[in-house]
């Protein structure tokens, strides 16, 4: 039963960080399925994606942003004001570093930068399997050192391990107040949309240098047939004609395997009939 509006919390978590921390890892771990893409490559999320947790009277709001690095194209811009935004708009802001990694200059700039949002901060070190305990203890005291966390948490969003301390950590630090969202809903994106992340993330895997940075996915048509699958049309857009011949591959070969790839997601969710994927050249709006 959903409790009265005056028993209940609501807090938003922005979860911020230099492009390949596992940001979206983590929301993934943390909404226990799949909502935010994921890939061995840099800058794979490109605007917010909202995961929702409800646990007996709390609800949690995290939001996975773009990495932030330092801005080269138009879009590289809109994605780091993108995640900027996210900070500015949470009640917690969820910074993560790549302990692999470790305290680079690239993450001084953002730990400046971060100084400049006003929100309590949590420091979480991802990638505890990839790294000695004695390296990641330095690195938290150096970070700590920079700048005043409320508290660091050191986990592994690719396992699971230390995600649910996090969680309960958060559930005690957010205000009180009304849900945002229903008590079952689990992301803002609409299924057309994360369908169409799904393309883009097969797409990330299979394609290289700069085409899938520089490829949209978009859904025309999303409808659900009477056998209960899903029939979803989409067109992948590319900026030039030779970037058209690369993503179609040899007599259709690569789209056919992407559009093969995606609907083997494993929750099966966009498993449909036919589900073809359109490759055309121009330019869209890349927002996502
Ligand atoms: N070993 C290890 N790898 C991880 C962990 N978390 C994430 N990764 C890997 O790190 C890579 C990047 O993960 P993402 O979740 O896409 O990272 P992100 O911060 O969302 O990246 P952008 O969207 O590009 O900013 C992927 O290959 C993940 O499998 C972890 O805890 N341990
Ligand atoms: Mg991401």
């Amino acid at each position: 039963m959903t409790p009265e509006p005056d028993q209940t919390s609501c807090g938003f978590i922005a979860l911020v960080g230099a492009p390949n921390a596992g940001k979206s890892t983590l929301l993934n771990a943390l909404v226990g399925t799949k909502v935010s893409i994921v890939t061995h490559k840099a800058q794979t999320t490109r605007s917010q994606v909202r995961g929702v947790v409800t646990v007996d009277n709390a609800q949690l709001v995290f939001i996975d942003t773009p990495g932030i690095f330092a801005p080269k194209r138009r879009l590289d811009r809109a994605m780091v004001d993108s995640a900027w935004g996210g900070a500015g708009d949470a009640d917690l802001v969820g910074f993560i570093v790549d302990a692999e990694r470790g305290l680079t200059p690239d993450l001084e700039s953002l730990l400046e930068g971060l100084a400049n949002v006003r929100h309590p901060k949590i420091l979480i070190l991802n990638k505890v399997d990839a790294v000695k305990r004695e390296h990641l203890l330095k690195i938290s005291e150096a970070i700590n050192e920079k700048l005043r966390f409320e508290a660091t948490f050191m986990i592994s969003a690719l396992r699971g391990d230390g995600v649910a301390d996090l969680m309960d950590w958060c559930v005690k630090h957010i205000p009180p107040g009304p849900w945002h969202f229903p008590e079952d809903h689990l992301t803002d994106l609409t299924m057309a949309i994360t369908s169409a992340e799904v393309t883009r993330e097969k797409l990330f895997l299979r394609i290289h240098d700069e085409i899938p940075y520089n490829a949209t996915v978009e859904t025309e048509s999303f409808k659900i047939q009477k056998d209960g699958s899903y029939r979803i049309d989409q067109v992948v857009y590319v900026t030039r004609n030779t970037h058209k011949k690369i993503v179609l591959g040899a007599g259709g070969q690569t789209i056919k395997a992407i559009g093969a790839e995606s609907r083997k997601e494993p929750d099966g969710d966009f498993r449909g009939a036919g589900s073809p994927v359109l490759v055309r050249q121009g330019t869209r709006k890349m927002g996502r």
